[in-house]
């Protein structure tokens, strides 16, 4: 079975954990994001759209591969996207777009908030919701300070970038000391740390060292990367070889 029709009727059995099933139809591929210790039928219930970058996604793939789920991916490149079409198509004229059912989301928080709700990582009660939205929108404003740099000033701002970094880590390292569980906010996992996660997987790239005098969030990611579907899900080449951005710098 090729291409498009991957989303269908077919059994396939993980053993290793780091095996991706991989194929393509003309410029789309589909991608599976699987639980190395379960048998699939992959009809994926969730469908991606977006470059071939990890970009806004890490998040939401680390997620969906934490709860077992499949998630077909349509991979635009750089050329059609400057062609238009797919621009024009797109709500904002951006990507990520994410299909669940006749579900279509574009902005990528919305898209962890809805899987957040969907698979029980946005809290226990409101309250905790709200605090998880908190922590969410601070990632967020951390992350387009990274993206600005990343796209904008890499030559010029990386120095700075990562100088700033621990006044930028000290409020998420607070929260994460006084909050024993470990996670951000109560006493399981959320959106939110699925979401801070991805974003210091990059800070360690950009600088290796930058967690070395926060020990809970060296923690949030030391046990967040255990987890075994991400551990396999990190470990796995497809999800490897992906850049973290789409011009190359990281
Ligand atoms: C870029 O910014 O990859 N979407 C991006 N860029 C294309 O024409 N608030 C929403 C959200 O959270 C932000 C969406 C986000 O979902 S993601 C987008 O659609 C546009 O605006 C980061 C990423 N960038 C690489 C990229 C591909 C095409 C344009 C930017 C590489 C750089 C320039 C050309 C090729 Fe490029």
């Amino acid at each position: 079975m090729q291409g498009a029709s991957v989303t269908h009727q077919k059994l396939r059995v993980y053993k290793g954990a780091s095996r991706a099933h991989f194929t393509s139809l003309q410029e789309q591929r589909a991608l599976t994001v699987f639980n190395p210790l379960k048998i699939y039928y992959t009809m994926a219930p969730y469908t991606l759209t977006y470059f071939a970058v990890k970009g806004r996604c890490g998040a939401l793939k680390m997620m969906l591969a934490d709860y077992g789920q499949q998630l077909k991916e349509n991979l635009v490149t750089f050329e059609q996207w400057g062609q238009g079409d797919i621009k024009a198509s797109c709500l904002f004229g951006q990507l990520p777009k994410f299909e669940d059912g006749d579900l279509v989301l574009y902005q990528s928080n919305a898209m962890l908030r809805h899987l957040g709700r969907k698979h029980g990582a946005y809290g226990k009660n409101d309250c905790e919701a709200s605090r998880i939205d908190m922590m969410n929108d601070s990632v967020e404003d951390l992350r387009l300070k990274y993206i600005k740099m990343i796209y904008q000033e890499y030559e010029t701002g990386k120095e700075a970038f990562i100088k700033d970094l621990p006044n930028q880590l000290k409020p998420f390292e607070a929260i994460l000391a006084k909050n024993k569980s470990g996670f951000l906010v109560g006493d399981q996992i959320s959106f939110a740390d699925y979401n801070l996660f991805d974003l210091l997987l990059n800070f360690k790239v950009l600088s290796s060292s930058c967690l070395d005098s926060f020990p809970a969030l060296k923690s949030l990611v030391d046990k967040t990367a255990a987890r075994p579907k991400i551990k396999a899900l990190l470990e796995c080449d497809t999800f490897k070889k992906m850049p973290i951005n789409g011009n190359g710098k990281q």
